[in-house]
Parts: C-alpha cells; structure tokens; sequence
C-alpha cells in the first residue's frame, strides 16, 4: 500500500474542486500532492515523469533548490513594498536581467499576459510618440492560430474560438496573418498605421509549429526595413525551453545572451514569463531599450505585485540555475535524442504520423481526427504507466519535460511513451 501524500485522497481533491471551483480546465484524472526535479507524486504516492513542466514553467525542475532557497529567504525580510517606495532589490534584479538578455530596461509584470498586455501598450504608445502613427490606428501584425494568453484584449485577435466565443466586444487594432509566411508579412507591412509584429517564435499551443530556418530572421528584416517593432512572445519558447536561451537565438547554446551568434536577430521588445521564474513564483518581464521604454513615464503603467522583492529574487536564482546548469545546451542535446527516439517509435505503429519541435518542446500528432479522444486517452494510458502529457489541440500531445533530465531518465520516459504508444487500443 503505497502512503498518501497530505491529508485528503484524490477522489476528495476532484470533488471539491468541481464543487467549488470554476471549470475552467479539464484536467487530467491525477492529483498531484509533490515535485521534485522531473518527477511529481500523486496524493496516493505514486511517482510519475512531468512531461509538461507547468507549460514549460518549471525548466528548471519542480522544487530546485537554490530557487525555493532565494524564495523563502526574501519571504523572511519583505515581501511586497509597492512601487510606491523604493526596494533594495528591485534595481539589482533589472540589472541582473537586463545584462543577462542583452537590453538597457526591464518592466517587471507578473503573469505572462500582463506583460503581452504590456508589450501592446509600449509598442502603441512608441507608434504615436515616436513613430507618428496617426492617434487611435495603430495596428499590430499577429498569427494566425496564435496564443498569447487570456485577456479581453488578447482573445480579441485569437482565432480559436473557444478561447473568445461571448468574451467580446473585442479591442480592435490588430491584423492576423499566417505564421510562417512571409509574403503576407509583407503584404501587412504596406500599411502605415502598422506599429508592430508580435509572435510566438515557435507557436507553442497551436501545436509546437517550428517556422521555417530563416524565418524569424527575415522577418525581423522586414519590420526593420518598414520601421515596425519585432515584438518576441517568449513566454513559452524562452528560458532554454528550445535548446537555447532564446528560441530567436537559432541554434546558439549560450547560457546567456550573446551578440556572436550569427543567426540572433534582437526583438526590439522581448516578453519572457513562465520558467523566468522556475515556476516557484509568477513572474514576468518586458524587456526593450530606452528608445521604446522611454515612452513610458511615472503613472502611466504598473502592477501592484509588478517587480516585487521576492519575484526578484527568485528570478535571479532561477536565471543563475539557466546558466549554471547548461540548460540550454541539456535541451538541444537530449530534444535531438528525444525526436530521433520518436521517430524510430513512429516506424512501428500507425497511431502517431508524426512528431516535430525544438530542443525539449516537441509535440507528437496523432493519427486521428481532433475531435477524436485518441490523444486524450493516449494521455490517460500513459499517466498509468508513469509518465505525465497532456494534449494540445484535440489529436497533438505536446511533450516537454524539465530540462534538468538526465539522458538515462530521458531513455526512460521513450520506453513509457514507446510502450503506451505500442499496447494502445482504441
Ligand atoms: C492556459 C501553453 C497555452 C503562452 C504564451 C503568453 C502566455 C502563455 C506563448 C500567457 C501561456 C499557458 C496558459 C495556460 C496553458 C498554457 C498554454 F501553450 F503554454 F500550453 F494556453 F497556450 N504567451 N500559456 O504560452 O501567460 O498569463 O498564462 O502566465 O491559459 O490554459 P500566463
């Protein structure tokens, strides 16, 4: 009889969750009591590989030690002053990330749609103070099947319908173009209230879409040549995530942000979140350089959390784990092995057509239409053979797990995967 962890059993947890708590998600049937590193137990003590991380929250592994040590030792001193006064923290943390990404600002948020929300006031606001972009038209190129979070305004250039059906009326001032395709980059571009494009490097909820090579280098070309700010979303393909620090920097392992790659093409307003704080606290981050962050003054933008001792604190320890721990350089390596073991997978069922990603954000489709249950249940199957997934959009399982793991607990979490995948019946 394996011990429970905490004092309530999973049946318990699911039913007052679905007595008190709105139903805004549909998790998987497992209710998870610990983390440590790539693995998680469930309340019974079972022990399962984490193949999501949080949504890529938790890089640096459930729990690390160095990020919960700089959590609870700010914990201890002060926790939240308000911008309203000054920290003794605060200013060090801005230097440390600004430094580490290359930028000369910071504007410290919380989750990650605050700081897309932010993005989408700066990038405005330098079109109308600095670009001379006529008042009220400033547009902003995004993609089609993009996903930049949950506000009113960011579902209000979603095309995914139920993430916006009834939430309207919508913010208007944003063009949708398909991601991955230039020539409607540049169509989009002939318009001259355009103040920016903003995308995901690599479109992580649509379902792991890796643009071409040169892609997101020729578009930057494009927005530099027409005067519109290049506005990353690396929310998700940030902080190692793709095998390096950033996905916009190609195939550069560097655990901190360098001008040598070749490839790098600097966003001129990068928008991290997620694993810039290991997943121990929400955090998130703005970053631009004086010529655009210079727009915003005293008043006019802020957040009561926004930048506050603890966040800072363990920003920097989680960002020291990134460069200590070669994160970046774990996941290019162990994302090669991880397709290339998929791959060999693929050739022995019909179940999977394909699988497609970069560094350890990989996804896996399904050959099955996507109102089918198969990704779903496939999911369920795995979970009982100890490995956590869940699927994106209904038939593409995405799979990333932290970017600690060992090459031999990789091999580990193919042989779950390659097993499930093998036994499974319809
Ligand atoms: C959910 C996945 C979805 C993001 C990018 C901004 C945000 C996200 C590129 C907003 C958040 C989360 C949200 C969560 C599921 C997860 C997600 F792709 F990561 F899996 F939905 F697309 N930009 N992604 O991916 O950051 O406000 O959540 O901190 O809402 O279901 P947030």
């Amino acid at each position: 009889m394996t011990q429970t962890i905490g004092n309530i059993s999973s049946k318990e947890a699911i039913a007052m969750e679905d007595k008190y708590g709105a139903h805004n998600y549909h998790p998987l049937p497992v209710v998870l009591a610990r983390g440590e590193g790539v693995h998680v137990w469930d309340t019974d003590g079972k022990k399962y590989f984490d193949f999501l991380s949080a949504y890529s929250a938790v890089n640096q592994g459930h729990c690390h030690p160095r990020i919960v040590g700089a959590l609870k030792a700010q914990a201890e001193i002060m926790t939240l002053t308000s911008r309203a006064f000054y920290n003794n923290v605060l200013g060090e943390f801005e230097q440390y990330i600004t430094e580490y990404f290359g930028y000369e600002k910071v504007l410290p948020m919380n989750t990650g749609a605050e700081a897309v929300e932010t993005a989408i006031k700066l990038c405005r606001k330098w079109a109308y103070e600095v670009k001379g972009v006529e008042q009220n038209e400033a547009k902003i190129i995004v993609c089609d099947n993009n996903f930049h979070g949950r506000t009113t305004t960011i579902v209000s250039f979603s095309n995914d319908e139920n993430a916006r059906a009834n939430f309207g009326p919508f913010t208007p001032g944003f063009v949708r173009i398909p991601h991955n395709d230039l020539e409607s980059l540049k169509r989009a571009l002939l318009n001259e209230h355009v103040a920016g494009f903003m995308l995901e490097p690599i479109q992580g909820e649509a379902g792991v879409f890796v643009p071409d090579t040169g892609y997101l280098q020729a578009a930057h070309k494009l927005c530099k040549e027409a005067g519109v700010l290049f506005i990353a979303d690396e929310v998700q393909t940030g902080i190692a995530r793709t095998g390096a620090l950033l996905a916009m920097c190609g195939d550069c392992t560097c655990e901190k942000h360098c001008e040598k790659q070749a490839s790098y093409r600097k966003p001129d307003i990068l928008i991290l979140g997620k694993a810039v704080s290991g997943g121990v606290y929400p955090v998130s981050a703005v970053l631009a350089d004086n010529k655009i962050m210079d727009v915003i003054k005293p008043g006019q933008h802020g957040s009561t959390f926004g930048g506050n001792p603890i966040a800072a604190k363990v920003a920097m320890a989680a960002l020291e784990v990134v460069r200590d721990e070669q994160l970046s350089l774990n996941a290019r390596r162990l994302g090669d092995l991880f397709r290339k073991e998929m791959n060999r997978v693929i050739e022995k069922t019909d179940l999977v057509n394909s699988v497609r990603g970069k560094g350890l954000l990989n996804a896996i489709l399904i050959n099955d239409t996507e109102d089918s249950q198969t990704a779903w249940n496939i999911c369920v199957q795995m979970k009982e053979n100890g490995l956590l997934a869940k699927p994106t959009h209904g038939n593409i399982i995405r799979f990333a797990p932290p970017l600690v793991m060992t090459e031999d607990e990789l091999m580990e979490c193919v042989s779950i995967i390659e097993k499930t995948l093998l036994e499974y019946k319809a």
